[in-house]
């Protein structure tokens, strides 16, 4: 992904049927090459008339859109936030899933959860808690503490690191699920890429320098 304007379409990490049975080839096809295009090309346009955020990183596009001119504000708010929160959701599942975290992970989830099926519970509890359209996050602070959170819409839990993101607005599942999120999210859990999970939490407490630090 780059880091600021003008951003373009990552490729999907595997091929479109390559999560099946859990996720359709449709499915995927819909949710990256229309849904997360879209707030590609979106993004785009919203900056091409704002040169001086040009050059902010995304993370900083999905934190400062308070500071943008007011009729760019809420369109860069969702499709910054549509735009990251799409690329991490892609780039955290795998065909052929490691189903354990590393030993760092797993020692942070046992301490701050009581273990994976506990944290399994509580991101089950947010993302199908969070009324409408949003995400459901498990996520790191600078220190390397982990909690879960939903957001609505594109929000972002920035500064709050998302190291794993559920996707529950309708178009995620809708196709194979219909109106049956619970089914979905346990689909979902099984394609987490939990050593890509880990190589991201281990990152984020090797080094305190990200943008920006809360
Ligand atoms: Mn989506």
């Amino acid at each position: 992904m780059e880091t600021h304007y003008p951003f373009t379409l990552p490729p999907l990490p595997y091929a479109y049927d390559a999560l099946l049975p859990e996720l359709d080839e449709r499915t995927m096809q819909f949710h990256h090459d229309k849904h997360f295009a879209a707030y590609v090309d979106n993004l785009n346009k919203l900056l091409a008339d704002c040169p001086e955020a040009q050059s902010w990183p995304l993370e900083r596009l999905i934190q400062d859109w308070p500071r943008l001119p007011e009729d760019i504000r809420q369109g860069v708010r969702n499709n910054a936030g549509g735009v990251y929160n799409h690329d991490l959701y892609f780039n955290t599942l795998h065909p052929t899933p490691v189903t354990s975290p590393g030993p760092a992970l797993q020692g942070a989830i046992d301490r701050d959860f009581g273990g994976l099926q506990e944290l399994k519970a509580a991101m089950r509890t947010a993302a199908l808690g969070q009324f409408g359209s949003g995400w459901a996050w498990l996520v790191s602070d600078k220190n390397g503490r982990l909690s879960v959170h939903k957001t609505p819409n594109q929000d972002s839990p920035l500064p709050l690191l998302p190291l794993l993101g559920c996707d529950v607005w309708e178009h995620a599942y809708y196709l194979p699920y219909q109106n049956r999120r619970g089914d979905y999210f346990e689909a979902w859990w099984r394609l987490i890429d939990w050593p890509q999970i880990t190589k991201r939490y281990e990152e984020r407490t090797a080094s305190q320098t990200r943008y920006p630090n809360p």
